[in-house]
């Protein structure tokens, strides 16, 4: 009797181990495009046709009888069509009598690449320039598989190079490389753009001016624009960096911004060329750089020409993990706009760190400008939209799988600004990851894709927790990777200093009517909204306000105490993914188990450094000890104080064994005798 009983239980252990799923053999090298079928069966299982009743970039997928077709405006419409079906089928979505119609809501939907000529990658963390520019070819199956990507999201334009420009961009080899690249990313439906230097014309042909009003400029710029559109006839144009952060430009010779981009803006206009002029746009001597790309660029509004569109990333300052939105989106009015997001995690943790920006884009997109009214978010101000890539030369273009979503989120961000965050999270995951044989697809929905979406949608939150919450920012140290409260030496509007203004009575930038005038840049009722603190959104109070230590929040707690919760809370976030991850294990290969898992542990070690820097810091100012419920603080902060974490040669951080931050202790030099 006994013998049987055992018997049953081990038949019933052994069927649960042989049901149990096969994790898949994967490595997150294929993004998104690893769970559908290949495009070309796609392609070829439907009938396609061009309906020029369609938008050109337009589709219509359908079922005729038996005949699944699918209709478009263009080849290029023709391919987002193929690439919606396979979408539709991995979400299961594809039925019969499937009756999808779209059309991408910008016509302009590019990505940004700083990458230098040298290879390397200005704020890249997924390894060298992924056109690998010093080679003696160009890597022709890297540039496919990113055109897929790309054209699978519908994104239809690509900045090659750095905006902080090398003039060699435009020399004649270059130029031929470019065409090279240009003419595999056409087969995809993506033009070509380049960023260039103000001052190309001095050090490619020895003028002696960059004056865009001196006709010996003109004619050069008009040459250089021949020659580019002989080489590449849909040379989409110009992306601008000038005037900004060190860059010569047109205000160099007295001239403004808009006489720069118009200048450019004639010679590509008869080729149907662009500029893209951005507003980044900063000096060290104004009371408050959040002020500055509306005082420069507000006066211009309506002399820019018909093809030029000026670029204005999300937030006044700088890609900070949480910002208003840049006040200039709700000012001009007769300008052509565009949106710069910042896909490539500068200043949330760079590959290392979780942190799905869906849901940060979502809020700027959404976000009511009042510009012509209620009823006008940003997303309707601007007609184009640009991303700044996380792509490198990693197996999996990004240096974290994890990462890959933001690229996919932009993406689909850029096609239909009014689709929801969770919604994107869940198709990527669902795209992304193989479901392990075996697993029904209920099942690996209710124990993969619930939990990993539910990691994602509260990453970008977590990161602001522990990094800079209720509107502080900027408090980065060296390569935008770790904390620096206490930094101040140098040009102010570098420091943390600058915009945490820390002092014994309280913290914050106070960019009130009684501060930097700030909150009237944006149009009321959300300026007075800004301005007064009883109505002033508390995840910006800071960016706001300068306030007591003691001043009270909603919840009834001190400022002090919600401060020092927030990043306690940010720290547990991400110890919850953890457990999460640790729970997803069957169903991932053991490889991406492998890479989150050590990323995971990185983030929250990170999380730990971040809170006992910033809350070690500001404690010496608000003199009060932490809150009962809020956990104790690990190191001290004379032991992380003028500290930065060590960094590679490609600027990438270095942790240790243990995955915690490597800080050494600065190095003084010894005073000469
Ligand atoms: O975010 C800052 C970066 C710079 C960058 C600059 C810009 C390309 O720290 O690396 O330069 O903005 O957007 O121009």
């Amino acid at each position: 009797m006994r013998y049987k009983f055992l018997l049953i239980l081990l038949a019933g252990a052994l069927a649960a181990a042989c049901s149990r799923p096969v994790p898949p053999v994967q490595d997150g090298s294929e993004l998104w495009l690893a769970a559908g079928r290949p495009y070309e069966a796609v392609l070829a299982s439907v009938q396609t046709a061009i309906n020029p009743a369609l938008p050109a970039e337009g589709f219509h997928i359908y079922d005729e009888g038996a005949v699944r077709r699918i209709e478009a405006g263009s080849e290029a419409g023709l391919r987002y069509g193929v690439y919606a079906l396979q979408r539709a089928e991995v979400l299961g979505q594809a039925g019969p009598g499937i009756d999808l119609q779209e059309a991408p809501f910008y016509p302009l939907r590019l990505l940004n690449h700083w990458d230098n000529l040298d290879d390397t990658v200005e704020r890249g963390y997924a390894g060298l320039s992924m056109w690998e520019w010093t080679a003696p070819d160009i890597p022709e199956a890297r540039i496919r598989h990113y055109g897929e990507l790309c054209a699978s999201v519908g994104l239809n334009g690509a900045v090659l190079n750095n905006v902080n420009s090398n003039p060699l961009i435009l020399d004649a080899a270059h130029i031929a490389r470019v065409a090279k690249i240009a003419a595999i990313l056409r087969e995809y439906g993506i033009r070509t753009y380049l960023a260039i230097k103000w001052t190309s014309p001095i050090a490619l042909s020895g003028l002696k001016s960059g004056d865009p009003l001196d006709p010996k400029v003109r004619a050069w710029w008009k040459d250089k624009a021949a020659e580019l559109y002989a080489a590449i006839p849909d040379f989409g144009g110009f992306l601008v960096k000038a005037n900004s952060e060190g860059q010569a430009g047109p205000q160099d010779y007295g001239r403004t911004h808009a006489d720069g981009a118009n200048m450019l803006a004639e010679a590509v206009a008869p080729y149907g060329g662009i500029v893209m002029w951005r507003a980044f746009v900063y000096s060290p001597t104004s009371p408050d750089r959040a002020n500055q790309a509306v005082e420069e660029f507000l006066p211009l509004d309506g002399r820019f020409a018909d093809n030029v569109i000026v670029q204005i990333k999300n937030g006044p300052v700088d890609f900070q993990p949480r910002e208003p939105f840049s006040p200039l989106f709700g000012k001009l009015k007769d300008t052509k706009m565009a949106m710069e997001f910042q896909i490539t995690q500068e200043y949330l943790g760079f590959s290392n760190h979780l942190a799905y920006h869906g849901t940060t884009w979502e809020e700027c997109l959404d976000a009511e400008t009042y510009r012509d009214g209620p009823g006008s978010p940003v997303a309707r101000t601007v007609s184009a939209i640009a991303g700044v890539a996380n792509t490198g030369q990693d197996p999996n273009f990004c240096g974290y799988i994890l990462a890959q979503a933001n690229w996919y989120a932009f993406g689909r961000l850029a096609w239909n600004p009014e689709l929801d965050a969770e919604q994107i999270a869940d198709e990527w995951i669902r795209q992304t990851f193989l479901r392990p044989e075996g697993l029904s697809a209920k099942v690996f929905d209710k124990r993969f894709v619930a939990p990993l979406r539910g990691m994602l949608m509260a990453s970008r939150e977590a990161v602001v927790d522990y990094e800079m919450p209720l509107g502080l920012h900027h408090l980065f140290g060296g390569t935008h990777y770790g904390p620096a409260p206490w930094e101040r030496l140098g040009r102010p509007d570098w420091t943390p200093a600058y915009y945490h203004q820390a002092d014994s009575a309280g913290i914050g930038f106070d960019r009130t009517r009684e501060g930097s005038g700030n909150v009237d840049q944006y149009n009321e009722p959300l300026a007075s909204t800004y301005n007064e603190l009883a109505t002033c959104p508390e995840e910006l109070l800071l960016w706001f306000h300068h306030l007591d230590w003691d001043y009270k929040l909603s919840s009834g707690r001190t400022l002090w105490d919600e401060i020092c919760l927030h990043y306690d809370r940010g720290i547990r976030t991400v110890q919850g993914f953890q457990k999460t991850w640790a729970g997803l294990k069957p169903y991932v290969s053991a490889s991406i188990f492998d890479e989150v898992n050590t990323k995971l542990d990185i983030q929250q070690n990170d999380a730990r450094w971040w809170r006992d820097a910033c809350v070690g810091y500001f404690q010496l100012f608000s003199k009060r000890p932490l809150p009962a419920d809020a956990a104790p603080l690990e190191t001290p902060i004379d032991s992380l104080i003028n500290r930065n974490i060590q960094s590679d040669r490609l600027g990438m951080p270095i942790h240790d064994e243990a995955h915690r931050p490597v800080i050494p202790a600065p190095r003084f030099r010894r005073p000469r005798s």
